[in-house]
């Protein structure tokens, strides 16, 4: 169990150094995260004896944040088409396969709305599209696809398995878009973002290893938007990852349309809990006059920026060099 973390956490490391991320995806065989809960000592004379909570928690909660890896939970994400062309259409294909079986999986769960929800976001978080493939019937899925700017990205497969108990599940694989790459620094943090016309506004904060309120409240002209339309079973879908290894943070909405007590806006409401102190990168999507918008946000868990990320004199159009 020692060695498995350790290779865990190495390939976690690899994945987030640029460059390296497009050999990985396909060469690397992945090693599960450990079963084992954790053993803690409980302090002398305290008169603890077994932790009935830590024994229920054995193979239900994740030792890593979601998205680090192609195969956790006994699933593989397989990623047919691991490189594409910036600027280009294409086509994302892939299965997810049971490693006991072999076999691709074709019996999913559908969570908002959807079987599989399928996130793609560049290294530099700042192209991101949240994307739903049709599956055929063997099990592989494929999508459309245009990414306008070149570099390294993860392709994010967030499902449920369709088995008794099943926990969801999210499989990160590397993907290479080709081209004349030039990352950028991550956004600053802003409370308010526009988008299309929309201003996003963004009350409260990540808090690593608690979860918090996330509240997004949107107007257009000035005026608070009360009627946003359900997106993914929801009035918006909040997905989170972190600057550095893009782990992929599970964020639930609070309440849902048509349970009577949740409005159309203009705040939507979500819980989220950080796995650790650092910069975040939080995608807003929501619905509004038929078309779906994305508005994005960098937040600091666990206290405020460090100085270095805050640049002093606006952005510089040279920072490619
Ligand atoms: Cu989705």
């Amino acid at each position: 169990m020692q060695t498995g973390l350790k290779i865990t956490a190495f390939a976690a490391g690899l994945a987030a150094t640029f460059g390296s991320a497009y050999a990985l995806g396909g060469a690397l065989d992945p090693v599960a995260a450990p079963k084992e809960p954790s053993h803690q000592e409980s302090p002398e004379g305290h008169g603890e004896k077994e932790s009935p909570a830590a024994e229920k928690s054995a193979g239900e909660v994740p030792e890593l944040p979601g998205g680090l890896q192609v195969s956790q939970g006994g699933f593989t994400l397989d990623l047919d088409t691991p490189r594409i062309e910036a600027g280009e259409p294409a086509e994302l294909r892939f299965a997810v396969v049971d490693e006991g079986t072999s076999r691709n999986v074709t019996a999913f769960r559908r969570e908002h709305d959807k079987e599989l929800h399928l996130i793609v976001a560049s290294s530099d978080l700042t192209t991101y599209r949240h994307l739903h493939p049709e599956r055929a019937a063997d099990g592989t899925w494929s999508t459309p696809v245009e990414l306008p700017e070149a570099g390294g990205y993860r392709v994010f497969a967030d499902f449920t398995p369709d088995e008794k108990n099943a926990e969801g599940v999210t499989l990160g694989a590397d993907l290479a878009v080709s081209g004349d790459a030039r990352p950028e620094p991550l956004p600053k943090p802003e409370r308010t973002v526009t988008v299309d016309g929309y201003e996003v506004t963004l009350d409260g904060a990540l808090s690593p290893g608690a979860g918090s309120e996330l509240k997004l409240e949107v107007e257009k002209d000035g005026k608070p938007v009360t009627d946003l339309q359900p997106y993914l079973g929801a009035y918006g879908h909040l997905v989170a990852l972190r600057a550095g290894d893009l782990a992929y943070l599970h964020v639930h909405p609070n309440g849902e349309p048509g349970d009577g007590r949740t409005k159309s806006g203009p705040e939507v409401s979500f819980t989220a809990t950080a796995p650790s102190k650092g910069a975040y990168r939080l995608f807003l999507d929501f619905r509004h006059e038929g078309k779906v918008r994305t508005a994005a946000f960098t937040v600091y868990a666990g206290g405020a920026a460090p100085e270095k990320s805050a640049p002093q004199d606006g952005e510089s159009a040279d920072h490619g060099h």
